[in-house]
């Protein structure tokens, strides 16, 4: 059974950046009602009605996933440990995104799919054979066409973006050898309880994985996970490591680790969700409380991070310019460009957050780290950071 836990009112598609705030623009902007269920036999939890995948991964796809050092560092160590671990012959990536993980491989051992035309352009330009499609059953009879199988398949951040899993594991176990391995790293839903992340809950992420709820789809593919790994990347993320059922690898420990921290969790119970539907509810008003306050303080409060995240946040806090002056991101295509839905400018981060800000909301708040170490100049003249996770806070010096 499906049950309805989370109601994050109407929302835009959050890669939509608007170039101009204009009648026509602002009238064709697409929104959708955003609300997250559980479904309480396999326990995996996902959007109650997702986007067409079509209005989403378009040729203007903003996000580069190179953009932080942390990510780039990210990519560089698990290819390097992939490569070390399970000497693939040939690979293949789900999701290239801007090529930050393909580049670590030699231009004949891998090849990239890449639904968003612009992006796949990117690692086309590098040398990397690119399919410039969506993952599902027609690309794998194409692929596997043209080449062999695979010893390794990789993904970030793609696969929880996929409504159709059953089809797309099934795709999976069609392309990988024998004793081939398949890892994808998406958010953590054990994370998202933990850090009362809400705002990982948007268009793109369909689905937000546990272990438990991906044991079981995998199942019904003829998969297994044989290995897992907590990550602190995008607030917490889940390595899984797959397998044909009947292939050479045993289970790791880490999977009965973790499968029981689950179930502590409570990940298997809809209790453990409606509470959280109801911190973030609390969330929502601790958060407007304090903008409303530094408002009537007269504090310049900007964004930093024209996240996907904070759209969420924003559309279902109804944030807009009257609190949040606007929004700072290093990304060149996202700069003088609006937010979806509440329509903030973004302004460029490269020069630091400017002398007369006072507080910056983190809409990149998982790059906490990388940021205050950027920003320590505005740390040091008073300027404060403002984060929702794991709950309302002001971060100083
Ligand atoms: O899954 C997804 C994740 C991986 O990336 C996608 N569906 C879309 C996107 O989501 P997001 O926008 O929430 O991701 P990030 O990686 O948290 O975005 C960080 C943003 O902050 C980027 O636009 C770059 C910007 N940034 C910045 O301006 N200065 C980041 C850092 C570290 C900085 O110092």
């Amino acid at each position: 059974m499906k049950k309805k836990f989370l109601n994050l009112l109407k929302q835009p598609i959050t890669n939509s950046y608007l170039s101009s705030i204009n009648k026509r623009n602002t009238k064709n902007e697409y929104f959708y009602n955003l609300s997250v269920i559980f479904n309480t036999q396999n326990f995996l939890v996902s959007l109650s009605k997702p986007v067409d995948p079509k209005k989403q991964y378009t040729d203007k796809y903003a996000h580069r996933a190179s953009q932080s050092f942390t990510m780039r560092q990210s990519f560089k160590s698990v290819a390097n440990k992939l490569k070390s671990r399970f000497k693939p012959n040939f690979s293949m990536e789900i999701g290239s995104n801007d090529g930050v993980f393909l580049k670590n491989f030699k231009k004949n051992k891998i090849v990239a799919v890449e639904p968003c035309l612009n992006l796949a352009k990117i690692t086309k330009k590098l040398g990397y054979k690119t399919y410039p499609n969506f993952w599902n059953r027609k690309l794998v009879n194409k692929i596997l066409k043209e080449k062999s199988n695979f010893d390794l398949i990789y993904s970030a951040n793609t696969i929880s973006h996929i409504p159709n899993l059953k089809e797309t594991f099934d795709a999976i176990y069609k392309s990988l050898n024998d004793n081939g391995v398949f890892v994808f790293e998406d958010p953590y839903m054990g994370s998202v309880i933990k850090m009362n992340s809400y705002d990982q809950f948007y268009d793109e992420h369909v689905h937000i994985f546990s272990l438990i709820a991906i044991s079981n789809i995998l199942k019904k593919s003829k998969l297994k996970v044989f290995d897992v790994e907590l990550l602190q990347t995008h607030g917490g993320s889940t390595r899984f490591y797959v397998c044909k059922e009947n292939a050479k690898f045993s289970i790791n420990k880490s999977v009965k680790n973790l499968k029981s921290k689950e179930l502590k969790q409570g990940l298997h119970k809809l209790s453990t969700y409606t509470k959280f539907a109801s911190r973030v509810k609390k969330s929502k008003y601790e958060l407007l409380e304090l903008l409303k306050e530094l408002k009537k303080k007269s504090k310049k409060v900007v964004s930093y991070g024209a996240t996907y995240k904070s759209a969420t946040i924003f559309n279902y806090c109804n944030i807009g310019n009257d609190l949040i002056n606007y929004v700072l991101d290093s990304t060149k295509n996202k700069q003088g460009k609006f937010t979806p839905g509440k329509h903030i400018l973004i302004k460029p981060s490269n020069n630091g957050i400017p002398e007369d800000v006072d507080y910056a909301f983190l809409g990149a708040w998982n790059f906490l780290k990388e940021i205050k170490k950027k920003e320590q100049k505005f740390l040091k003249r008073g300027g404060k950071f403002i984060t929702h996770v794991p709950k309302i806070k002001i971060i100083s010096l």
